[in-house]
């Protein structure tokens, strides 16, 4: 479109393969990958892709993914599928990781967390080995344009799952990418930060790092009583007194905001600056990773706060005012007409062309709308309303069919 300009004076670089829009973690399952279809398709609506390098990610090795997990998990990641399950539980080798048991919602869970019973937070789903090392490959790659000087932002919407363990899934999150990430920035950069803005804790990041003085985790979530039921917010860490491991030459180099349900925008704001320059301030570090979890979002399907577009950009320009080299990264986000709104407004502040989307995405540049609803998988019903909606006025109408109050 006319008007997206390259940014002047630094250099972003976008990480994709759209091979993971078309996995399906099961038909109920909040985690759509469409979503990505939806964020491309407006980023190139836009013309953003003229403003950036772009790069075509590949699979990640399975050495990479080794230097955060265990060999037995990233053996078992890479062949596993629906149709291997079975006898993979089998082998010797795995069968120490198969406890029989359920989960809390009576789930059966295999080794490593991995399930195929429906209902599973870590289904094992058609294709699923091809989608976790093609995000992570895409994180990898992001990260060696930073290391290696050659972009001073570099973006990769599929990544960010930030819940994964060294031998285990957990909360939709297989590998953990940012840690793979970290642990290739280390080797450059004196510290790191990794900040969380996804409506869920940054927990196996943190985990990963509770020892690192190198490494500052901090995260902002919801924390606390989920309801009128004594079940908590998942996954139920990252207490403000979590501040890294107790004692070890980590301690203080972690950091959580536990807040509540239906935080605002002005209210969100005070505390990111707040806490997050003060972080940078003492800190001082040499890169910063920022997951961008865009269930924060108001009228998220599984998050709880009341944050708009325009303050979760807010973060991402906060961050990109101190111009340190950073990987910006994805997450959850379970609203997908919203993800794809926030994510594409971000890429557009990234490339310094945040007030230059229109509110309608130039038609001729819009893919047709009924090869989009022939898809399987599409909600068809979101496209047309895509044309009409502002970026930044999509979640307030949602927000009054959901009222919050803090
Ligand atoms: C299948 C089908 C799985 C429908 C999971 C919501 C489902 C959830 C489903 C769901 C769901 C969670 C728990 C599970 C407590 C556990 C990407 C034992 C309508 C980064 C992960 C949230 C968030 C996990 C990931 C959470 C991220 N919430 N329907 N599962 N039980 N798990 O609460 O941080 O965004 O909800
Ligand atoms: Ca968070
Ligand atoms: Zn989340």
């Amino acid at each position: 479109e006319a008007g997206i300009t390259r940014p002047k004076g630094h250099k972003v670089s976008f990480h994709y393969n759209s091979t993971v829009e078309d996995m399906h973690f099961g038909k109920t399952h909040p985690m759509k990958p469409w979503r990505l279809t939806l964020t491309k398709h407006l980023v190139l609506g836009y013309g953003l892709q003229y403003a950036m390098d772009t790069y075509e990610a590949v699979k990640a090795g399975k050495d990479q993914v080794r230097a955060f997990h265990d060999t037995d998990y990233v053996d078992f990641l890479s062949q596993v599928s629906p149709q291997t399950f079975d006898a993979l539980c089998q082998e010797p080798r795995y069968r120490k990781h198969t406890p029989a048991r359920h989960d809390a919602d009576q789930v059966i869970l295999g080794p490593f967390n991995l399930s195929t019973s429906p209902g599973a937070d870590c289904p094992v789903f058609d294709g699923m080995s091809e989608y976790l090392f093609l995000y992570t490959g895409a994180t990898l790659a992001a990260t060696n344009q930073l290391t290696t000087n050659q972009s001073d932002i570099a973006i990769n919407w599929s990544g960010g799952l930030h819940h994964a363990h060294k031998s285990e899934a957990s909360g939709f999150c297989y590998i953990n990418d940012i840690v793979l990430s970290i642990i290739d920035m280390l080797r450059v950069y004196p510290r790191v930060l990794y900040i969380d803005i996804d409506v869920h804790h940054g927990d196996g990041v943190e985990q990963a790092f509770q020892r690192q003085p190198r490494v500052m985790t901090l995260s902002y979530h919801r924390y606390g009583p989920y309801d009128d039921t004594n079940n908590k917010f998942f996954p139920g860490t990252g207490d403000i007194t979590d501040v890294g491991l107790r004692g070890s030459i980590g301690e203080h180099f972690a950091l959580n905001v536990p807040i509540g349900s239906g935080i605002d925008d002005k209210q969100y704001k005070y505390l990111f600056e707040n806490v997050t320059g003060r972080a940078i301030d003492a800190f001082k570090p040499s890169a910063i990773v920022l997951q961008c979890g865009a269930d924060s979002l108001g009228g998220d399907r599984l998050g709880q706060f009341n944050i708009n577009i325009k303050q979760h950009g807010e973060c991402v320009n906060f961050v990109k005012r101190h111009r340190l080299p950073t990987l910006i990264l994805g997450g959850g986000g379970y609203t997908a007409r919203n993800v794809a709104r926030a994510w594409c407004h971000e890429t557009a502040l990234a490339t310094d062309n945040g007030t230059k989307l229109s509110p309608l995405i130039p038609l001729h540049l819009v893919p047709r709308p009924e090869a989009f609803q022939t898809r399987a998988h599409g909600d068809g019903q979101l496209f047309p309303r895509f044309q009409k909606d502002h970026r930044n006025e999509c979640v307030d109408a949602q927000l009054e069919l959901q009222v919050k109050v803090l």
